[in-house]
This record gives structure tokens, sequence and C-alpha cells, in this order.
């Protein structure tokens, strides 16, 4: 993995994927190599450079790539699927034309490779939801899949037409400890911890059997590294590849926290983002991303639980 000419922007930096790329990237790369950019600072940006930025100012953010000669951009600005339900035109305007500035941006050759990443929400009621392959049924029922499904053929249109290497995954629901959720439908995951260490209790949104496709986040930055370092030849998809980690409902994740705090319990008050999750797949067939460029997670659901609860036990504690 070479990692000398690198020269990375991450637009939405301040988010709950964007911190821990940021980390993980300075780690690789230094930090003066990766440019940290959202709509306001944060403390997590210390030791980076840090530009203040709304990925729709298209200008802006071309000022910023010729400033820092920006080789790279992960662009992760977006309205995630409870938010943009919220605030459909507005998810509609920054998720499609954020993407259009940085297509644009590799198109004219300013950059060389960038990352966008899309999401399980571009399946829709009528996908297969066991084991829903790469190429399927595909009618998302909500703004942000709608958005995350036009986003992928643009990607792809800009690769057949443009050249512009592009690269994406469809994440499934993420889970990390590093930083709070920011509105999606699988967020239930991540505050369930918080609420469990805190009170012992928590109200889930979802009802006990909503399985749903999870995976930690160390996999997640992993596999986004891992396909941005890939030799273009084996990156075979340029919409976006399935990514599988692990598939759990509430109930499961309950049980499994329950084997480290006995007295945790949990009771169920589904509200709107129920029906966004019954609309999405229960697990995922990612055989294109093993078979391509070597994809396998590393996170169980134990391994998951453990390690949230370790790890916020300590920033808690801290
Ligand atoms: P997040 O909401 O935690 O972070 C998004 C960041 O973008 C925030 O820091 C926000 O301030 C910033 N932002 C919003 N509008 C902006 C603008 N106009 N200009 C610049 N920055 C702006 O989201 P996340 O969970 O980190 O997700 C990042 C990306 O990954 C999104 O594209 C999302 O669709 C995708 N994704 C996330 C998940 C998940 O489970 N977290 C799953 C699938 C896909
Ligand atoms: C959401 O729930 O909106 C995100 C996603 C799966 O894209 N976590």
């Amino acid at each position: 993995m070479s990692t000398e000419t690198e020269k990375i922007l991450i637009i939405g930096a301040g988010g709950q994927i964007g911190v821990e790329l940021t980390a993980k990237l300075s780690e690789m790369y230094g930090s003066s190599n990766v440019v940290a950019s959202d709509l306001k600072n944060t403390d997590a940006f210390n030791n980076n450079p840090f530009e203040t930025l709304d990925a729709l100012d298209k200008k802006a953010l071309f000022d910023i790539v010729r400033k820092h000669g920006i080789t790279h951009i992960y662009h992760l600005a977006a309205l995630l699927s409870a938010t943009g339900e919220q605030n459909p035109m507005f998810a509609w305007k920054l998720n499609m034309e954020s993407l259009f500035n940085v297509l644009d941006l590799a198109k004219e050759k300013h950059i060389s490779r960038l990352y966008w990443p899309s999401s399980i929400a571009v399946f829709g009621p009528t996908t297969p939801q066991e084991n829903t392959p790469q190429y399927t049924v595909m009618e998302p029922s909500t703004i942000y899949g709608i958005s995350k499904q036009a986003g992928e053929r643009w990607c792809e249109w800009y690769f057949k037409k443009h050249n512009v290497d592009v690269r994406s995954l469809r994440y499934p629901g993420l889970i990390g400890w590093k930083s709070a959720p920011g509105g999606g439908t699988t967020d239930y995951a991540v505050h369930i911890f918080h609420e469990a260490l805190k009170n012992r209790k928590y109200e889930s949104f979802l009802s006990e059997n909503t399985a749903l496709p999870m995976m930690h986040m160390e996999d997640a930055i992993r596999a986004t590294i891992e396909i941005m370092h890939a030799p273009a030849e084996q990156i075979k998809i340029r919409g976006s590849y399935n990514l599988s980690g692990i598939s759990f409902s509430p109930k499961d994740i309950a049980a499994e926290i329950k084997k480290h705090f006995p007295d945790f319990s949990i009771s169920y008050k589904p509200d709107f983002r129920q029906a966004i999750a019954d609309s999405w797949p229960k697990s995922i067939n990612d055989s294109e991303a093993r078979n391509h460029w070597g994809w396998k997670e590393q996170y169980n659901l134990p391994k998951l639980v453990e390690n949230m609860l370790i790890n916020l036990k300590k920033t808690k504690t801290a």
C-alpha cells in the first residue's frame, strides 16, 4: 500500500465516520497530509489542518483543493435516512449537488481519486430481504435511499464517460464509540450502549425482531481504506459495492448486552423509523467485494458489544 504522495481532503470530517477516518488516515499519512473539513470545527482536529467548508459551495471547495494540493477526497457530508425524511428537498439538494461538486473536480483532473459512500438504503420494500445480492430489484422508498441510488448511477457514469476513479461502498448501519450518530435509522444500535451504561435500560424506536445489516466502525474504516488502495483493475463495480458485517435485531443486541449487565432491560416503542427499517434488507450478500478486492469483516456481535462497552466505559470515566 503506497502512502507517499496522497494529500487528502475529508468533507464531513466531524461526523460519525469522518472523525474515525480522519484519525486512521492521519496515522497512515501524517496529520499534516489529511485536511479535515466540515460546516464547523471541533476539537477532534487539533492536529489536522482544518477548513470550514459547505460542500455545496463549489468555489470554496475548489479553492481548498488548490490551496492544499489535494489528490484524494473522501466525501462524507450528507443528510441520512431519518433526517432526510424530515427535510426531503434539502436532503436531495445536499446529497446530490455536493456529489456533483466532487465528481466534477475529479473529471477536471484536479484530484486523482474520490471516495463516496452509498448505503443499504438503496434497497427498498420490493428487494429480496435475506442475503440481498449486489444486483437485484432496487426501489428505495426514502429520499436518502433515492439520492444514494441516483448517486451510484452518476458515479458509474462519471467513471465510464470521464474516467473518474471513484470508489464506493454500500455501508450497513455503522456502530462506533468515538462520536455520536447523525440522524440514521440504524442509530438505535449506537444509542443503546450509551443508555446501557448510564441507565441500564433502553427504549428502542425499532421493534424487537427488526433485523438489519450492521458493522463495527473499525471494519467500515478498514473496508474504506482497502477499497481506496486496491489496484484499479480489481474495482470492477463503479456504482457501489455491497458490504456486509453482521445482521441483528434490537432483541439480539439487548441479549448480548445483558451478558455484561444482567440488570439491563429493553422496551420497544416503534416510531416513523420502523417503516424505513422495514423497507431495508435484513442481511447482505457481499460476495463481489470479497472476490474482487478481498473484503472480510473482523467483528461478530459478541466482539462488537464487548468492544463498545469497554471503550465507552473508558470515555465516560476518563
Ligand atoms: P454524520 O451525519 O455523522 O456526519 C455527516 C457530517 O457532514 C457532519 O459532521 C455534518 O456536519 C457534515 N455536513 C452536513 N452538511 C454539510 C455541508 N453542507 N457541508 C459540509 N459538511 C456537511 O454522518 P456519518 O454517519 O458520518 O455518514 C457519513 C456518510 O456515510 C454519509 O454519506 C452517509 O450517507 C454514509 N453512510 C453512513 C452510515 C452510518 O451508519 N453512519 C451508513 C451508510 C452510509
Ligand atoms: C441510516 O440509518 O440512515 C444510515 C444508513 C444505513 O445509511 N445508518
